[in-house]
């Protein structure tokens, strides 16, 4: 069996949730292969949300994601890319809250802009993500049982 991993953020106003949120990463069958607390700069937040760029919401996307410190999450765990982009939910915590009360942002998100986590959109997305939090982590997919050791 083969796995993908995914990159998960908690972002700033959820971070104090931090430990009831990797319970429930835990619980839902995913790996956490590497974990990184980083407070990022408006220059690190802006390349990492590059794909927003001239949106109206980036710059106060990329003030809420350097206001404080983050935890990334490299993740593992079959279809980790889906699965992990279902327990966080939709990206309106207003929404989250109405159709997906039980998924993370519509129980750590706060509003609109802080939504809590984020989750990689495609596999492509998922890679670039890994290794910009993550750099010297192994670029080829694993087998399951070989993930502690591989990682
Ligand atoms: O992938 P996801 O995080 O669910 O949403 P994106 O469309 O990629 O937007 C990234 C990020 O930007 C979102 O999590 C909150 C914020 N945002 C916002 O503040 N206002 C919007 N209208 C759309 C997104
Ligand atoms: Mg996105």
């Amino acid at each position: 069996i083969y796995v993908e991993r995914t990159l998960a953020i908690i972002k700033p106003d959820a971070v104090k949730h931090a430990e009831e949120i990797e319970d429930i990463i835990l619980n839902s069958g995913f790996t956490i292969l590497q974990k990184r607390r980083v407070h990022l700069t408006p220059e690190q937040a802006s390349e990492f949300y590059v794909e927003h760029y001239g949106k109206l919401f980036f710059p106060s996307l990329v003030a809420y994601m350097s206001s404080g410190p983050v935890i990334a999450l490299a993740l593992a765990r079959e279809n980790a890319i889906s699965h992990w982009r279902m327990l966080v939910g939709p990206t309106s915590v207003t929404e989250a809250k109405e159709t997906h009360p039980d998924s993370l942002r519509a129980l750590y998100g706060t509003d609109q802009q802080r939504n809590g986590l984020h989750g990689s959109d495609s596999y492509t997305s998922a890679e670039w993500e890994v290794r910009f939090f993550f750099p010297d982590s192994i670029v080829e997919p694993i087998a399951v049982g070989q993930a502690a050791r591989d990682y």
